[in-house]
């Protein structure tokens, strides 16, 4: 069985940007090729968020509309499944992600698409496929609060199906792929289950199929889109992963993807044009120059006396480049004190982290920072989640769609 997994669509991402077309055109090119696909695999954040607007849940159901027509010689087995469901074409299997999660009294829109009949959307439940003499088992956790997967696993505790190609597919940080809040009981990849062929982990943006061992094979089939302007998300190409049950993996790169350029310079005795043309030229160097103006994200560092002006530098070239520049260069000579505190010394990343660190009792700070001085939204939303959600349960707090008291039960709930 040929299977095809594509994660992390994020559709309405920068919706009112420049870069609001790229989550539809991206996710248009995987969906072509997953066109002849037996099963499609969806781990999670089609939706950049919970309630997105009409607009884009509209260009989201243009885009599945593309399966119209096809078939696929895959059925569903019910006895053996957690819920029975038809497909249009080729059987869709999708989990929610940290983007869509509500608590189950709430409708997340992977469950609208589910109502529309797109596809099937699972949390905590396994669906059994066969073709011919071949079964594949696909078992779901949606995305739960990072504190909580652990024991919403251990809960599932999904059951590989004996004689089936056995896929669980979840969307969470696991420690030692990516950050997590070392205060709390996360998701590793000693407490993932064994048994199964593959175990596919969405939420994470960039792709790593090397991961995959005999014991736990994890994969990240990595986003289609580019939502973070990290280093390692520039470095990977963005695509879709393919599943053979008898010959492997392999990674399907994007050809026409936003091209993302990251650069890093060290400005010493650089004047601010010397600057601006050794950026211009990195970014003709390195980027193919079709219409789209590529996404370029420059670190400066270097000890200089010159007055860079990152604005200026950012307005100079709009044109070339959807660009964020961050200053990271020191003045030479500086006598610094650390007893007193004068920001004028201080690079922004340093004065946000000393006043954020003498008001809030929060030793993650530091982190927390540094993904964002680093362009790492998602890790650095992930962190802001687990202590707003620390401190409502301390101060008893909780806003209406997000009930943190009620929400271990929530998660575990399914929702037949
Ligand atoms: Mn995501």
């Amino acid at each position: 069985m040929r299977i095809a997994v594509i994660s992390d669509q994020h559709f309405g991402f920068d919706w009112n940007g420049d870069r609001a077309d790229d989550p539809f055109r991206n996710c248009r090119e995987a969906f072509e090729k997953a066109r002849d696909a037996d099963l499609i695999l969806l781990p999670g954040d089609l939706f950049d968020k919970k309630v997105p607007k009409q607009e884009v849940l509209g260009r989201a159901i243009d885009l599945f509309n593309c399966f119209d027509g096809e078939t696929s010689s895959v059925q569903l087995d019910s006895d053996r499944s957690d819920k029975t469901v038809s497909f249009r074409g080729p059987p869709i299997v999708a989990i929610h992600g940290t983007h869509e999660r509500r608590t189950s009294d709430h409708l997340n829109p992977v469950e609208l698409l589910e109502k529309m009949g797109y596809l099937v959307h699972i949390h905590n439940e396994t669906l059994v496929f066969s073709e011919g003499d071949e079964t594949v088992a696909i078992h779901g956790m949606s995305g739960v609060p990072e504190r909580y997967a652990p024991q919403v696993l251990d809960r599932f505790d999904p059951e590989p199906v004996a004689d089936a190609y056995n896929i669980l597919m979840l969307h969470q940080s696991i420690d030692q792929l990516v950050y997590t809040d070392p205060d709390h009981d996360t998701l590793s990849l000693e407490r993932l289950p064994e048994g199964f062929d593959t175990i596919i982990d969405g939420h994470i943006h960039w792709r790593n199929l090397e991961l995959k061992d005999d014991d736990k094979p994890v994969v990240l089939p990595g986003s289609t889109v580019t939502t973070q302007l990290n280093k390692i998300e520039a470095e990977r190409e963005k695509g879709m992963v393919w599943i053979d049950t008898e010959t492997g993996l392999s990674f399907d790169a994007l050809e026409e993807p936003r091209d993302v350029v990251y650069i890093e310079e060290d400005v010493s005795d650089l004047s601010s044009s010397e600057i601006q043309e050794q950026i211009e030229n990195e970014i003709d160097e390195r980027s193919t120059m079709d219409q789209r103006r590529p996404l370029v994200r420059v670190k400066l560092s270097g000890t200089t006396n010159a007055a860079v002006s990152v604005g200026e530098l950012e307005t100079a070239l709009e044109s070339k480049a959807l660009i964020s520049i961050s200053d990271e260069t020191t003045i030479p000579n500086e006598d610094t004190d650390d007893s007193t505190f004068d920001h004028s010394e201080q690079s922004v990343y340093e004065h946000g982290t000393a006043l954020l660190e003498e008001r809030i009792d929060q030793p993650a700070i530091d982190d927390l920072v540094t993904h964002l001085a680093d362009g790492n939204v998602e890790t650095a939303r992930s962190m802001l989640e687990t202590m707003v959600t620390e401190h409502d349960e301390e101060t008893g707090d909780s806003d209406t769609t997000e009930k943190p008291g009620s929400t271990l039960k929530s998660f575990v709930d399914t929702d037949d």
